[in-house]
C-alpha cells in the first residue's frame, strides 16, 4: 500500500519503556513512485545542518545531518548522517540515532544538528516538541540520548524545536533554538547542559523557527525561517550585528520561492563555512510543486555571495547543483 506522502507504511509491535504493548510506526523505504529530483542526495530530507569538523580524522568532508522526511505530521522516528566531498556525491552514514533509544520522548525526530567538543562529538535534535542531547566518540555515532531533555518544554516561554550550535570566537557553544522566539544560551562544559542563567531571547522579524548564526569578518549573522514549512511562502530571511546580543540589523529575504522552476517552501537553513577561505555555502531545504510537500523535502545547497557592505545576495533556488571540492 502507499499512503500520502509515498511512503510504504510499516509497524512493529514492542514493549514501551512503561512496559505495555504498543504499535509504533517505524523508518520505512519510499516508495517507488515519487522520487526527489531536485536534491543531490536523492532523498526526502529536510532540515539540513551542514558542518565541516576541525577533528583532522574527520575534516576531509563535508557531513549533514537532516531529518528524514516523507512521513505525514513530520513523523520521522530517527536519524541519520550524510558526508561528501563536493556536495554532489553524498554516502549515506547510516542511522545515528533511533527515539527507540531516547527515554524521554518517542515521536517526531526533527532538526539535527553536531558539534564537535575537546575529541567528542554531540548530537541536538528535537523529540516531542523539545531538544535533546546525545553524545559519541565519533560523528557517525552511534550517538547515546542523556536522560532527560536538554530544553525542556517548559523551561522557557515557546516551543523548543530546531537546535543549531554557534561556536564564538572566544570558545563558547552557543545553543540556539526556538519556534516564535529565538534563544541563545551557552553549553557548559559537559555540552549536554545549557548555562540558563546566560540564556538570552529575541524575536527577528516575523520569527517562526530555525534560528542559525555565523560570524564572518567581526560581524554576526543571524538567519531564520518565515512562515509555515508546509507554505510555498516558507523563506529565510536574516540580520546581522556588531554583537551576538545585538542590535540586530534586519536585511530582509536570504533565500525564497522560485515558482517560475516550482521551487517552493524555501527554508529551515544552514550554513558551511569552508575552513581557511571566506567561502561560506548554504543550504536549506524546498519542496516541489507537483509532488512536493512540508512532509516531502529536498535539500539544496548555494555559495553565498557577499556585497562590500557585507550584505548577502539573495539566493535564487535553482535546478543546478551546487559542487564545491572540500579538497580544492
Ligand atoms: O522538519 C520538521 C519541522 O519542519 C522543523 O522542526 C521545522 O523547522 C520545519 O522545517
Amino acid at each position: 500500500m502507499t499512503v500520502a506522502g509515498g511512503w510504504l507504511p510499516a509497524t512493529v509491535c514492542s514493549v514501551a519503556k512503561s512496559g505495555r504493548l504498543q504499535m509504533t510506526a517505524v523508518d520505512v523505504m519510499p516508495s517507488l513512485d515519487i522520487k526527489p529530483k531536485h536534491t543531490p542526495l536523492h532523498r526526502f530530507l529536510a532540515d539540513p545542518s551542514p558542518v565541516v569538523f576541525d577533528d583532522p580524522r574527520y575534516a576531509d568532508r563535508y557531513f549533514l545531518y537532516a531529518t528524514e522526511d516523507g512521513f505525514d505530521d513530520w513523523g520521522s522516528r530517527s536519524f541519520r548522517v550524510y558526508t561528501s566531498t563536493d556536495l554532489v556525491e553524498w554516502t549515506d552514514g547510516g542511522r545515528i540515532l533511533s527515539l527507540d533509544d531516547v527515554p524521554w520522548g518517542s515521536k517526531h525526530a526533527w532538526a539535527p544538528c553536531a558539534c564537535e567538543y575537546q575529541g567528542r562529538f554531540y548530537f541536538y535534535f528535537v523529540c516531542e516538541g523539545q531538544v535533546g542531547a546525545a553524545v559519541s566518540d565519533s560523528p557517525y555515532g552511534p550517538f547515546r540520548s542523556t536522560s532527560s531533555p536538554i530544553v525542556a518544554a517548559d523551561d522557557f516561554p515557546g516551543y523548543p524545536i530546531d537546535p543549531a550550535v554557534f561556536r564564538d570566537d572566544d570558545g563558547t557553544d552557543w545553543l540556539l533554538w526556538g519556534n516564535r522566539i529565538a534563544y541563545a544560551a551557552p553549553l557548559n562544559d559537559d555540552h549536554v547542559t545549557i548555562d540558563a542563567s546566560r540564556a538570552f531571547h529575541w524575536v527577528p522579524g516575523d520569527f517562526r523557527e530555525a534560528i542559525w548564526i555565523f560570524k564572518r569578518q567581526g560581524m554576526y549573522y543571524a538567519g531564520w525561517s518565515e512562515n509555515d514549512a508546509r507554505d510555498p511562502e516558507y523563506c529565510v530571511k536574516y540580520a546581522t550585528a556588531p554583537t551576538l546580543h545585538g542590535p540586530w540589523t534586519e536585511h530582509g529575504v536570504l533565500v525564497e520561492q522560485n515558482p517560475s522552476l516550482g521551487l517552493l517552501g524555501t527554508g529551515h537553513h544552514g550554513v558551511i563555512h569552508i575552513p581557511s577561505t571566506d567561502e561560506w555555502i548554504l543550504s536549506y531545504h524546498l519542496f516541489d510543486s507537483e509532488y512536493g510537500t512540508g512532509y516531502r523535502r529536498e535539500v539544496a545547497f548555494a555559495p553565498l555571495v557577499f556585497n562590500a557592505d557585507g550584505t548577502i545576495r539573495q539566493v535564487v533556488p535553482s535546478d543546478t547543483w551546487y559542487r564545491r571540492s572540500i579538497a580544492r
